[in-house]
């Protein structure tokens, strides 16, 4: 038999009259692959890692951690793990989801501090215990008694970072003006047979108050997977999005019939229409349905999302569009 291409394939079955929409289905979904979605510069190297991963083996979820250990671990990534940019004290406090879209599952750790890699602190939580979201000190313990290492998360430019913060009088802070020093990495990823997972993780808004919890380690906010529909993940202004349950909304509104690219920009309406003064506040969203379909999409223009894809051993990076 001759070989075929996958999109001459995906042609002629689709032309088959015969063939029943249930069997297209499932034939789609064999053909589609894994593909990974990441938010920002810093999810290329990420999707590349967990591609690597799914494709030596491992799970779906194995590569959605291992990705994000990526920027976790690089210290030039200055809003995730090691590095990342601390709190009004000067203490890095990080977050980190992970959604299994199989069992309906999440594990998810808050303001964790010295692990810098709280993706898979986040996935222990999941495996390990019957409870979905560890916080503070209680995160910390419980990451010690898995065996991780506690380490000073600062570098020597993001110390700097803060010590120059401080010393401006003019500082922001969050306790009346917000401060603008922030990004996240947030990742779907399905394995192309139905299969869909959601993770995120950052060490937040730079100089939040100690303690605050952003949105992305709160299920339906920073991460959804649902393996009926899809999934989704958000970066951005933790503090607006977590009101509006990004994630969940843009997985709604998919099993309600809209496209990933759709239901991206739905969600972005829905929090515009509700208060004017949003247009102008950071929001960007990433999804992805069971059918390999994708969405970027970013509030305003000024805050556009960068985001990255691999898919069928390509691996992009690509610009969303913006609302307003
Ligand atoms: C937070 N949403 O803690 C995160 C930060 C982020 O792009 O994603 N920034 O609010």
């Amino acid at each position: 038999m001759e070989p075929v291409d996958r999109r001459s394939f995906m042609k002629s079955v689709a032309g088959a009259a015969a063939l029943a929409a249930s069997d297209l289905r499932a034939v789609q979904a064999q053909m589609l692959g894994p593909i990974f979605l990441s938010t920002w510069t810093q999810g290329k190297p990420a999707n590349e890692r967990a591609a690597e991963v799914f494709r030596a083996g491992g799970s779906l979820l194995d590569a959605v951690e291992k990705g994000i250990n990526v920027p976790e671990n690089d210290p030039n990534v200055m809003s995730v793990g090691y590095g990342g940019l601390p709190n009004e004290e000067g203490e890095v406090e990080l977050d980190a989801a992970i959604m299994d879209g199989t069992r309906h599952r999440a594990g998810a750790v808050g303001s964790l501090r010295s692990i810098k890699n709280p993706i898979s602190v986040a996935r222990l939580v999941l495996e390990k215990t019957l409870h979905t979201t560890l916080a503070g000190e209680g995160a910390l313990r419980f990451a010690l008694k898995m065996g991780f290492k506690p380490e000073q998360l600062l570098t020597p430019e993001s110390l700097k970072k803060w010590l120059d913060w401080k010393a401006n009088p003019k500082h922001k802070t969050f306790w009346q003006n917000p401060t603008e020093n922030h990004d996240t990495i947030g990742m779907v990823a399905t394995d192309g047979k139905g299969h869909v997972v959601s993770g995120c993780s950052t060490s937040g808004l730079a100089w939040k108050i100690p303690g605050r919890v952003g949105d992305s380690p709160l299920v339906g906010c920073g991460v959804y997977a649902d393996d009926n529909v899809g999934a989704a993940s958000a970066t951005g202004d933790g503090d607006l999005m977590t009101n509006y349950c990004t994630s969940v909304s843009i997985v709604h509104f998919m099993a309600r019939g809209a496209s990933p690219q759709d239901a991206c920009l739905e969600l972005l309406q829905h929090i515009a229409k509700t208060d004017p003064a949003n247009r102008s506040r950071d929001a960007c969203v990433i999804a992805l349905n069971s059918r390999g379909e994708i969405g970027a999409a970013a509030m305003h223009k000024n805050y556009r999302l960068k985001y990255a894809l691999w898919r069928e051993g390509e691996s992009q990076l690509l610009e969303s569009v913006a609302l307003y």
